[in-house]
């Protein structure tokens, strides 16, 4: 069933199956604010459309986190919801430091949005 669902994918989207569908990249967050207190904090980010979610690696000790990391769905449509959650790690219970959510469009864009707890994600995203 995967095989086939992976051979469909190829047919539909050609040789070069990372030019379809959705790819979200270039997620960064600027002045992330996790605590009451000054400390840093230890970002991470769940990305998620449809069925598809990945949760980013933890930037530890810095308010301005870049992650080099990326969502990829493949069944992506436009209107699809995108929804990017930002976290600082902690050790009992991480807190949400805010939400990003679009409704994806075709073609390239740039979004950032302000976070609820203080600061920015910028990320792009390319619908094809
Ligand atoms: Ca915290
Ligand atoms: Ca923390």
């Amino acid at each position: 069933m995967a095989s086939r669902l992976c051979l469909l994918l190829l047919i539909l989207c050609g040789p070069n199956v990372a030019q379809c569908g959705l790819r979200v990249y270039n997620v960064y967050a600027r002045g992330i604010r996790p605590d009451p207190g000054n400390n840093n904090g230890d970002g991470y980010v769940r990305m998620s459309c449809g069925p598809v979610s990945t949760t980013t690696h933890v930037v530890f000790n810095t308010p301005n986190p870049n992650w080099h990391e990326e969502l990829h769905y493949y069944g992506a449509s436009p209107g699809n919801y995108l929804e990017l959650r930002v976290y600082d790690k902690d050790v009992m219970f991480d807190d949400l430091l805010g939400i990003c959510a679009t409704n994806i469009q075709r073609g390239t864009r740039k979004q950032y949005c302000s976070l609820s707890k203080g600061g920015y994600l910028y990320f792009t995203y390319t619908l094809s």
